[in-house]
Formats: structure tokens, C-alpha cells, sequence
């Protein structure tokens, strides 16, 4: 087994097992890639460069499968000591060991997923200062970089009528502190990216709320937060990550059409771009193929948080991506949109509450990791091998005549148009083939 004691602190905490070798899909051994070989190069880049994957911090090393009906299931021993910064150290020697092991080049945070919030902001930035200096150390031991930050603006009581949608000012003014520190964490720890999720930035109910105005108080709080980052020399990408609800009744960024006409409504379009989670575009009632695609064709798909739904309840599971068909669609749009702009795919996705093995956190992640570099080798396939672009291409050849090309390009009337339906006569029936193209992926994974 490899040693990797220099990044474990005194103590290692997945014990047995070493770092993820991959062996190719005959292996029998079942701590190892089948698909995942992150030097394999496939249309024109490493799959470790394709995805840049990422750890989200919050459920990888926090989520002890706690619900609303039960208390915590998974004793996990990173989270024993009793010391908020101990604990804190102990879990950050965990998520690097796990992280090491793993292969994976990044993690993603929110604030108080590195150490507990303290019982004032001063106190809560005494915290962070520590446990970040200890974080830069892990960092350049292990080369594992922070693919973005954030701040939790959602778990605190002070923002159960929102953050910066709060209708009180002087919440608005405790989630600025918490942001202005989250990004000068995000700066001093070499992060590419910052992130804004609004889990409370919505409403419960219509009656009690102006939403013009909290919908201007997001936009300026939005403004005052990029503009403080450029001050300090942030020079990475903001990502909106919309959701449609839960834990609001509605929330604000809705889903990627509702935020791209927010930031562009807002000025601005020239700093964020989005950050697509699977389980959000369900809940969205739209496909994550869907949201993908919104966000690509407005040159905006900045990242990406990795999980799925379960297609029989309604909320958020977040469980660990596996369904090949639906991550070739995907990856579909994300190879023929050049892929990422500064982001990643970062797990967010948490482990079953009945799933108590530490060993179970490697077969979640592996899994993930296996089901993307499977649905990527397919889509490339499916790309440089099939006639699956011609065939699309074909589909709209009418408008590469003449005619069509004065349409598109805005040359030509509502009469001229009107009068070439006479020269058509009645259009013949064009098949979408839509039968054909489901069976494409079949063929090729
Ligand atoms: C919640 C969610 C968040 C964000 C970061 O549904 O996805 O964890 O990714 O705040
Ligand atoms: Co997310």
C-alpha cells in the first residue's frame, strides 16, 4: 500500500486502504477505476482535465446522515473532538487522506464546513484564519486545489426570511460579513471560483413579501460582492447555482433561463456564469441535459454539482451519480460546448443515511468518477464516430439554402417569407427520427 502518511496528520483515518488504482473494467478488485484513467486523453484532453473533479467538503466529510426524522447514523471519528479547531484539523487531515487516496485534484467549501461557526463574526474569523493557514499547508503537501468557495447564508436562524433578500437590513448587512470573509478565504487558499447558491433567497409566501425589492436587494448585494473580489484581485468566475425551491417555497434563481435573464436584467453577465446541479434541474421539472444545454448556448455553463434525484419522491436526495444514458446526454453537450468555463464537477452528493462504511464514501465517489469517464469515452464516440452530426446538421439543411440563410440572418420579411409558402406548396412530412437517435447511445456505450 502507498504511504501516504505525510498528508494524514497523526492519525489515518481509512485504514486499509490505499490510494485508487485503475485497473480497466475486467479488474476484480473493488476499490479501483474500471473507467476512471485520469491520463487517458480523449478529445484532445485528459479526463482529469475534462472534469476536474472536486470533494464538496459539507457532505463528503460532514454529512452523518442526520434527517428529519433521525438523528446521525455515521460516527464519523474526524468529528470527535470536542475543540472546534481540533475537530476542525481532524477533519481536514480526513478530507485530504480521502481526497489523496481518491485522485481527485479539488474540493469545495462553504465557510463553516472548515470549522464551526463561533458565537460572533470576530470570533468566527479567528476560526477560519487558523484552520484556512492549515488548509494552505495541506494544499501545497497534497497539490489538491480549492475549486471554489462559498459562504453558508442558509443554515443559520438569522436567515430564515433570507440573506441578502432578508427583509431586515441588518441581516442583509451579517450576510455581507459572512461573504466578504468567505471570498477573502477563497482568495488567501488559491480559489479558481466563487460560488452563490441561494437556498433562502426566495419566499415562502407572496403576501408578506415585496419581491421587486428583494430582487434588487440580491442584484446590488451581488454587485457589491464582485466588485469587492476585483478589488482584492479575484480574478476567477462567480457561478450562480440555481434551484427552484427547498428549503424556500420558491426560490429566486429558478432554474438557467430565470438566472441568465436576472444577470443580464442586472448587468451582470460579465462576471458569473452558472454552476448546473443535477438534482436542481429536476426539481426545475427540466432535464439536467436541459439545463446544461440553456446555459451552454448562452456561453455561460461554468460548472457543474454532480448527484441525481430519485424519479420517485420530489426533493433534493443528492445521491451519487450512476445513470450512463442520461450523463452521455450530458456529457454530449458539454463536449460540443468546449466544457467548462473555470469549473469542474464537484460531487455534491451524499452518501445513503444506511451507508455507514467509511469504505462507502470510496465506492460513492469511484462509482461517480467511473459512471462520467464511461458517459465521456461514449459521447466522444458518438461525436467523431457516428453520423450523429451530420444527421442533426441535416436536419436543418433547409436553412442553409439561400432563402433559409436570409431568414436566419434577418435579411427578408414577414410578405416574402409568406409568399415562398406558396412556391413550397404543402411541406412533406420531415421524421425527427427521435427513435434513432435514443438508440445512438445504447449503441456506442
Ligand atoms: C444545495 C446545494 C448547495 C450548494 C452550495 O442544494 O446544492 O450545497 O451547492 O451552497
Ligand atoms: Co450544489
Amino acid at each position: 500500500m502507498e504511504n501516504t502518511n505525510y498528508l494524514c496528520g497523526d492519525r489515518e483515518y481509512f485504514t486499509g486502504i490505499g490510494k485508487i488504482p485503475f485497473e480497466g473494467r475486467d479488474t476484480d478488485r473493488e476499490l479501483a477505476f474500471r473507467w476512471y484513467d485520469e491520463n487517458r486523453v480523449v478529445a484532445g484532453k485528459s479526463l482529469k482535465d475534462h472534469f476536474r473533479f472536486a470533494v464538496a467538503y459539507w457532505h463528503t466529510l460532514g454529512g452523518t446522515g442526520a434527517d428529519p426524522f433521525g438523528r446521525p447514523t455515521m460516527n464519523f471519528p474526524w468529528l470527535a473532538a470536542a475543540d472546534p479547531l481540533q475537530q476542525a484539523k481532524d477533519k481536514m487531515d480526513a478530507a485530504f487522506e480521502f481526497m489523496t487516496k481518491l485522485g481527485v485534484p479539488f474540493y469545495c467549501f462553504h465557510d463553516y464546513d472548515l470549522i464551526e461557526e463561533g458565537a460572533d463574526l470576530t470570533t468566527s474569523a479567528r476560526r477560519l484564519e487558523a484552520i484556512s493557514d492549515y488548509a494552505l499547508e495541506k494544499q501545497q503537501a497534497s497539490g489538491i486545489k480549492l475549486l471554489w468557495g462559498t459562504a453558508n447564508l442558509f443554515s443559520h436562524p438569522r436567515y430564515m426570511n433570507g440573506a441578502a433578500t432578508n427583509p431586515d437590513f441588518r441581516v442583509v448587512a451579517h450576510a455581507a460579513a459572512q461573504v466578504q470573509q468567505a471570498i477573502d478565504l477563497t482568495l488567501k487558499l488559491g480559489g479558481e471560483n466563487y460560488v452563490f447558491w441561494g437556498g433562502r433567497e426566495g419566499y415562502m409566501s407572496l403576501l408578506n413579501t415585496q419581491m421587486k425589492r428583494e430582487t434588487d436587494h440580491l442584484a446590488r448585494f451581488l454587485h457589491l460582492a464582485k466588485d469587492y473580489a476585483r478589488s482584492q484581485g479575484f480574478t476567477g468566475t462567480f457561478f450562480i447555482e440555481p434551484k427552484p425551491m427547498e428549503p424556500t417555497k420558491h426560490q429566486y434563481d429558478f432554474d438557467a433561463a430565470t438566472v441568465i435573464g436576472f444577470l443580464r436584467e442586472h448587468d451582470l453577465l460579465a462576471d458569473f456564469k452558472l454552476n448546473i446541479e443535477v438534482n436542481h434541474a429536476t426539481l426545475a421539472q427540466h432535464t439536467f441535459q436541459h439545463e446544461l444545454q440553456v446555459a451552454a448556448d448562452a456561453g455561460m455553463l461554468g460548472s457543474m454539482d454532480a448527484n441525481r434525484g430519485d424519479y420517485q419522491n420530489g426533493w433534493d436526495t443528492d445521491q451519487f451519480p450512476n445513470n450512463l444514458y442520461e450523463l452521455t446526454e450530458a456529457m454530449l453537450v458539454i463536449l460540443q460546448c468546449n466544457g467548462f468555463q473555470g469549473g469542474g464537477i464537484n460531487f455534491d452528493a451524499k452518501l445513503r443515511r444506511n451507508s455507514t462504511d467509511l469504505s462507502d464514501l470510496f465506492y460513492a465517489h469511484i462509482g461517480g468518477m467511473d459512471a462520467f469517464a464511461r458517459a465521456l469515452i461514449t459521447a466522444d464516440r458518438i461525436l467523431s464516430d457516428s453520423p450523429y452530426r451530420e444527421k442533426l446538421q441535416a436536419r436543418y439543411a433547409s436553412f442553409d439554402t439561400a432563402q433559409g440563410q436570409a431568414f436566419e440572418s434577418g435579411s427578408m420579411d414577414l410578405p416574402t417569407l409568406a409568399a415562398l409558402a406558396h412556391t413550397f406548396g404543402e411541406p412533406p412530412l420531415q421524421s425527427g427520427q427521435q427513435e434513432w437517435y435514443e438508440n445512438l447511445i445504447n449503441r456506442y456505450l
